[in-house]
């Protein structure tokens, strides 16, 4: 996954995590988030998240900014 394709998919995830849009903003802005999660899960540093880096649930560890709302969307798409 490239920069471009991370944005929507966070605000896809906070859809599902039903995070009201007042409150996509500072730190939880997806353009933010998207800076924070290249850094964070980005091993190899190409700027791209593979499905390996991304799915490395160790990559997350307890992470309470995006980990949280990431795990809430894994949960509902694994009912
Ligand atoms: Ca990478």
């Amino acid at each position: 996954m490239e920069k471009r394709e991370l944005k929507p998919l966070i605000e896809s995830i906070y859809d599902l995590a039903g995070l009201p849009r007042d409150e996509r903003h500072g730190i939880y802005s997806p353009h933010a988030q998207v800076k924070y999660l290249l850094k964070k899960l980005d091993k190899n540093g190409d700027k791209r998240l593979s499905k390996q880096e991304f799915i490395e649930q160790e990559n997350w560890g307890n992470d309470e900014r995006l980990g949280r709302f990431f795990f809430s969307y894994y949960d509902i798409n694994n009912q």
